[in-house]
C-alpha cells in the first residue's frame, strides 16, 4: 500500500516537474517544418549563380545608399538585383542583416547582390503600421537577447512573451536580459515585480541574465552566454541595447537619454547592423521598437508558447478550450492555485485579444 502510494506520488512529481526546455526544442522543431510551408520557403529558389567573379559576403547593415556587405573584412556598398526584387508581396524587405549573398564587388567598392542564401532563422515582426507585411529585423542568427530593463523604461513582461513566441517560432534560442538593476536599490516595489518576473522565467527554464552596464554586475555571464554564438539585441527604446553592445564589444556607438517625463528611449539607434565580437561571435544592434506585431501567429497557436498553460489544458473540459469563461477549466483552477502566474496569464489574454483585432489599413 505504501509503495503504491509513493508510486503515485513519484507519478505526480514527475508530471509536475515539467522539461520546458525539452518541450521548446520539439515545438521549435514542429514549428520549423510548418514555417518551411509559408511562402517564404515555398516560393522556387532559383539556383545560385556560378562563376569565379561572385563572392559570399555577408549583409552588416541596410543603409540609405547601399546593402553594407562584408567580404574578407573589406566592406561594399551594395545594390540589389532587378530580378530580386519582384519577388514577395507579403514581405517588406527582402533582403536583412545577417543574410549572406553572391555578389559581385567591383573596384570601386560598390557591388551588386544577385542571390540570397536560405536563412536557417528568421526575427521578424509584422510591420508597424499597416501590419499587412512581413518585416525581417535580422536573419541567420542564433539568439535573441530580449533586451530588457528595469525602472527607466519600466519592466514589460507582455513585450517579453511576444519576443519568446517570435524567437521560437523564427528557430532561434530566446535570452531574456534584464538591464539597469543598479536602479533597483531605490526602488521597492520595482525590486518585487522584479523578482517576480526572475522566478516565472526561471520556472519556464528560459535563461534570463541580469546585468547593469554602469555597475558591470552580470556582465561576465552575458558575455559568456554570447561567445561563439551570433546574437540580436532586440527590445524597446532606451533599455540599453547600445551600452551592452559597447560594453561587450568596446565599441563606441551612440546612446541616448531616456525622457524622464515618459520613461521612453530616444530612438538613438537608427538602423540594424551586425558586428562582430571576440570569440568568433557575432551581435546585432537594432533600433527600439515602439511595439512589437506578432506576425502570423494563428489565435489558435498561441496555447502552445505558453508551456504552463498548455500543460494545463490538456485537463480542461472542452478541447478547444480559451481558458476565460468556460466551465472545469484546468489553467482557471491552476490560476486560482497560484499554479499559473497571472502575468503570464494576463500576458496570455493580451496576446489573443490583439490578435482578434482586424490589421489597420
Ligand atoms: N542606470 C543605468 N542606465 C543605463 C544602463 N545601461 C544603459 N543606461 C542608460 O540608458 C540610456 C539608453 O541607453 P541606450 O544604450 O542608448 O539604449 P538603446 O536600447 O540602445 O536605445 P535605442 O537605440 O533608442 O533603441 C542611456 O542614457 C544609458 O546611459 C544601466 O545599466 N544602468
Ligand atoms: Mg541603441
Ligand atoms: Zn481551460
Amino acid at each position: 500500500m505504501k509503495d503504491h502510494h509513493f508510486d503515485q506520488e513519484e507519478a505526480f512529481h514527475g508530471k509536475e516537474k515539467k522539461n520546458y526546455k525539452k518541450e521548446r526544442k520539439i515545438l521549435s522543431k514542429k514549428d520549423r517544418s510548418q514555417y518551411k510551408k509559408t511562402d517564404l520557403e515555398k516560393r522556387k529558389k532559383p539556383s545560385p549563380p556560378t562563376g569565379e567573379h561572385f563572392k559570399r559576403g555577408r549583409v552588416l547593415a541596410i543603409m540609405a545608399n547601399g546593402i553594407l556587405v562584408d567580404f574578407e573584412d573589406i566592406l561594399y556598398t551594395c545594390a540589389l538585383r532587378g530580378i530580386l526584387k519582384k519577388e514577395n508581396l507579403r514581405i517588406k524587405n527582402l533582403i536583412a542583416v545577417g543574410d549572406f549573398v553572391l555578389f559581385e564587388p567591383q573596384e570601386d567598392l560598390s557591388g551588386s547582390i544577385a542571390y540570397v542564401e536560405e536563412r536557417h532563422s528568421i526575427l521578424s515582426r509584422a510591420e508597424q503600421i499597416s501590419r499587412r507585411k512581413e518585416q525581417l529585423i535580422a536573419v541567420n542568427i542564433d539568439q535573441v537577447l530580449i533586451t530588457s530593463s528595469v525602472v527607466i523604461p519600466p519592466l514589460k513582461p507582455n513585450l517579453i512573451d511576444r519576443y519568446i513566441i517570435a524567437a521560437l517560432k523564427g528557430n532561434m534560442d530566446p535570452i531574456i536580459v534584464i538591464n539597469k538593476i543598479d536602479l533597483l536599490v531605490d526602488s521597492e516595489k520595482e525590486k518585487t515585480f522584479f523578482d517576480e518576473v526572475l522566478t516565472i522565467y526561471q520556472a519556464l527554464e528560459i535563461p534570463l541574465y541580469p546585468v547593469s552596464t554602469l555597475t558591470g554586475e552580470g556582465m561576465e555571464a552575458l558575455k559568456t552566454a554570447m561567445q561563439k554564438k551570433s546574437s540580436v539585441f532586440s527590445g524597446q527604446s532606451g533599455t540599453g541595447k547600445t551600452s551592452l553592445i559597447n560594453a561587450i564589444t568596446g565599441s563606441n556607438l551612440l546612446t541616448g537619454e531616456v525622457i524622464s517625463k515618459t520613461r521612453k528611449g530616444s530612438h538613438t539607434t537608427t538602423h540594424t547592423h551586425l558586428l562582430p565580437i571576440e570569440e568568433e561571435g557575432f551581435c546585432v544592434d537594432t533600433p527600439g521598437i515602439k511595439s512589437f506585431g506578432m506576425w502570423d501567429l494563428k489565435k489558435e497557436e498561441v496555447q502552445h508558447y505558453f508551456f504552463e498553460i498548455a500543460d494545463y489544458a490538456t485537463s480542461c473540459k472542452f478541447l478547444n478550450c480559451s481558458h476565460m469563461q468556460e466551465p472545469d477549466c484546468a489553467v482557471q483552477k491552476a490560476l486560482e492555485d497560484g499554479e499559473i502566474s497571472r502575468l503570464r496569464f494576463d500576458s496570455y489574454c493580451a496576446l489573443i485579444a490583439s490578435l482578434k483585432e482586424k490589421p489597420m489599413r
